[in-house]
């Protein structure tokens, strides 16, 4: 499609379906418009694409989480019209950053599960190969933030106020599910028993699917969102009481909650009746929508699903899928035990994503009796097999049969059950899958050591670096030609440049002018006015403990510190950047939100540190705003307590924009590491091995770090002292947590490595032509950690899928 005819279609769509012309459109009528000229361009692949895939193996990523962010730049880009739509735009007189920002960013994800899910979309698609992702249509995604003086603020996020554009209802394949109501068993002639259920609720699950456009290939795979509605009056049950009609708007309104809101805490698992509800919610829609298209499709029985058809569950919050499959396998196909056991089996995979216990997923039994009994009783079967199973053939396991059963203290444990009924089972990065087998799952290990195995996460290069940071795309271009974008592979090209002067100095160009883009945007949005030639130190993800934006501010209280005692010292300006949403329960990730912007007014207004440091919090992180940040940072924080950081992926996001890591030996920093060497890496602190023996050993007290280093001591008095807070002690529960709780997290252990490394980062930010060289190496290296190869090592190594 040339530019022209773009731009004849733009004019035209605005007549006939916004009302307007180019003088009366809108922003908003441009988004819709363009919109609607890629959902014409990639209809036709789509139908084309499902019916080619319509014999072929296929993968149904399950999750509860998919944070896919704005859709209209990328999806741009990947069906080849982005250069002409921007050209189209700016002829119309419009400018088209501004047009694609008029799209809600989807937020129906946490964090990394979420966002690593949507990555993987992109990649599947753009690799052919036939996969589709099963979610979940929320009413609210996770909530919207705002910093009222200083505190965090949670507003509900209403993405679907305005029409949705990428989104297709398909009420006619709409299935039912049931909750609660009872079981009976009866026998049948044969012999063989058959189970009702009665009295049971229903819903209707309507699946709405969004396009997921492969890079210029002409595939378009689907994401398939379910959204809960009640069904069709139930007449049987009329009567004539007066608030019957309430209860029937009180019914339909408790249904439609279901698919109402996506939970926002991915620290603490919670056993709430909703959340389990609509976990069984996905994962009934999706099984039955599953088999009956393999029905549709194959001629030959159940028996041969395995062949066609293979499911990974993201985390253990699908891990139903297991118990749900076999449900319709037995009750209404009519299967044994064991067949539908050994069909569910060889269909299954489980990814695991955390080993932090409080994120354990842990039902109480009689929540899952009662809300599902057949699922329940099918669990429960499942158990008793496997703890048999393990009594007969591995007696020497005998006695740790209570911390293997799926059922126990009148608790369903998802993370057994999900192992017990898997092929497969994956950590997200090398040192996470050895931790898994070595510790947390050692018994599992010893039992089925065959379906362990590692899959390190990866990141979308077309979003994360095509998209957005153009220039620097543009510039790696320059010099290795296109072929990176198809192979991210390629990119290690550029380690022969990172000698080229001239080349690094261009380099440097690229970041400078992203710096200036992201200085303006902060002082938009904040007031704030940062020194471009500062070091943009960068740490966005999630506020937890363990990811320890503590210690970032405290190596910030301790500069500040530094430069009240002598505000002439030489450092290098710096800017702190954070972005973090906290759990809306989580106490303490709250005060340290209200920690950071309390410490940005000091620092920002005192005069005496003379604009040597800047700290910025940008409020409501997400994924629109990454794309603003990442581009622009020097330094990226990966800093989490070793062995907890199951993997990162804004690590990887960060190191491909040519930012350096400051990092602790943590997930996929290690590999990292590894590829870039440790001469262009900033590694400090404990490693894994030797936090995991604090905890089981002991040896470590915080208070006497607190009692020998005269820095610690002042920046923790000046904590209870309330020296950045107001009257009341504010931070007492951070300081109590370290000092009392003995610093759970190795913040004070940390802390002076942690200052020597930045007094590295700071020595070698003053070599420009070294640092720039540094940032080659990663970009350099970064195409491993593409999403293209962690989906191809899924793809040949679990699912056996061949790409269309
Ligand atoms: C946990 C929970 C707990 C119970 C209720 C709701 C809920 C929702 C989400 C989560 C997510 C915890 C797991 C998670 O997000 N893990 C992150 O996964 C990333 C992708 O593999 C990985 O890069 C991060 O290191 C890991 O923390």
């Amino acid at each position: 499609m040339t530019t022209k005819r773009l731009v004849d279609q733009i004019t035209k769509k605005l007549k006939t379906e916004r009302g307007k012309d180019i003088k009366s459109a809108s922003n908003k009528d441009l988004y819709y418009v363009i919109t609607s000229v890629v959902n014409d361009v990639v209809n036709g692949d789509w139908m084309v694409t499902q019916d080619k895939y319509k014999k072929k193996k296929q993968v149904y990523y399950l999750s509860m989480e998919f944070l896919v962010g704005r859709l209209l730049e990328s999806n741009l880009l990947n069906s080849g019209i982005l250069e002409r739509a921007n050209e189209a735009l700016l002829k119309l007189g419009f400018q088209p950053q501004q047009v694609y920002e008029q799209e809600h960013d989807a937020g129906l994800g946490n964090g990394g599960l979420g966002r690593l899910a949507a990555c993987f979309l992109d990649s599947l698609a753009s690799l052919k190969y036939p996969g589709h992702g099963c979610g979940i249509r929320y009413r609210y995604g996770l909530f919207e933030q705002r910093i009222i003086h200083g505190h965090q603020i949670e507003l509900p996020d209403y993405w679907l106020k305005e029409e949705y554009p990428w989104e297709t209802r398909k009420i006619d394949q709409a299935v039912e599910i049931h909750f609660g109501g009872n079981v009976h068993m009866h026998e049948k002639n044969d012999g063989t028993l058959e189970f009702k259920y009665e009295n049971t609720d229903k819903v209707m699950a309507v699946p709405y699917d969004i396009p997921i456009i492969g890079y210029r290939n002409n595939i378009v795979n689907s994401l398939r969102l379910w959204s809960a509605e009640s069904t069709e009056i139930d007449t049987d049950h009329l009567t004539s009481q007066t608030d019957h009609y309430y209860h029937q708007l009180d019914h339909k309104h408790s249904i439609e909650q279901i698919s109402g809101f996506l939970y926002p805490d991915d620290s603490h698992f919670e056993g709430k009746t909703l959340r389990i509800k609509q976990q069984y919610f996905l994962v009934s829609a999706s099984i039955q929508h599953i088999i009956k298209e393999y029905k549709k499709n194959n001629r030959r029985s159940l028996k041969y699903l395995p062949d066609k058809v293979v499911i990974q569950i993201n985390d253990t919050h699908p891990s139903l899928a297991i118990p749900e499959l076999m449900r319709i396998l037995m009750d209404q196909e009519r299967y044994g035990w064991d067949e539908a056991w050994k069909i569910t089996t060889s269909v299954m995979a489980y990814t695991n994503h955390t080993t932090l216990s409080e994120a354990l997923e842990k039902w109480p039994k009689g929540m899952i009796k009662d809300l599902l009994p057949r699922i329940y009783m099918i669990i429960d079967e499942i158990n008793e097999r496997f703890c048999k199973g393990i009594w007969f053939d591995y007696p020497e396991l005998r006695d740790k049969i209570p911390a293997l059963a799926i059922i126990a203290d009148d608790q369903v444990h998802m993370a057994r059950l999900a192992i017990v009924g898997s092929f497969s089972i994956n950590g997200v990065a090398r040192i996470h899958t050895e931790i898994l087998k070595k510790k947390e799952m050692k018994d599992f290990y010893y039992l089925f050591p065959k379906r362990f195995n590692n899959k390190t996460n990866g990141i979308t290069h077309r979003r994360w670096l095509l998209q957005v940071n153009p220039n620097l795309a543009k510039l790696v271009t320059d010099v290795i030609g296109p072929k990176w974008i198809q192979r991210p592979n390629d990119l290690i090209g550029l380690l022969r440049y990172t000698k080229d002067s001239s080349f690094l100095e261009k380099i440097g160009q690229v970041k400078n002018e992203n710096k200036r883009i992201l200085a303006d945007f902060i002082h938009d949005r904040t007031g704030i006015t940062i020194d471009e030639n500062s070091i943009y130190d960068i740490q966005i993800k999630r506020l937890h403990e363990y990811k320890r934006q503590l210690l970032n501010v405290f190596h910030i209280l301790h500069l500040y510190n530094e430069l009240k005692d002598n505000p002439s010292l030489d450092i290098t300006p710096r800017t702190f950047i954070f972005g973090a949403k906290a759990a809306p329960s989580y106490h303490l990730a709250k005060e340290v939100i209200k920690l950071i912007n309390q410490v940005a007014s000091i620092v920002n207004n005192d005069k005496d540190i003379r604009g040597k440091l800047k700290v910025v919090f940008l409020e409501n992180y997400n994924v629109s705003l990454a794309e603003k940040l990442i581009p622009a940072a020097d330094i990226s924080e990966q800093i989490s307590t070793a062995s907890k950081e199951a993997s990162g992926t804004g690590n990887m996001k960060m190191m491909m924009n040519g930012a350096l890591t400051v990092g602790t030996l943590d997930g996929a920093n290690i590999e990292i590491r590894d590829f870039v060497g440790n001469n262009n890496i900033f590694i400090f602190g404990l490693n894994a091995d030797q936090v995991l023996d604090y905890y089981q050993n002991g040896g470590y007290i915080a208070r006497d770090i607190y009692n020998t280093d005269d820095r610690v001591k002042r920046i923790l008095d000046q904590l209870n002292e309330g020296a950045f807070g107001s009257q009341e002690i504010e931070y007492k529960d951070i300081y109590y947590n370290i000092l009392y709780h003995n610093d759970p997290y190795f913040v004070l252990k940390d802390f002076d490595p942690y200052l020597e490394i930045h007094e590295l980062v700071e020595q070698a930010y003053r070599d420009k032509n070294a640092w720039n060289a540094m940032s080659v190496t990663n970009i350099a290296h970064s195409g491993k950690f593409s999403s293209d190869r962690t989906i191809q090592e899924y793809a040949s190594e679990i699912w056996k899928l061949k790409k269309y």
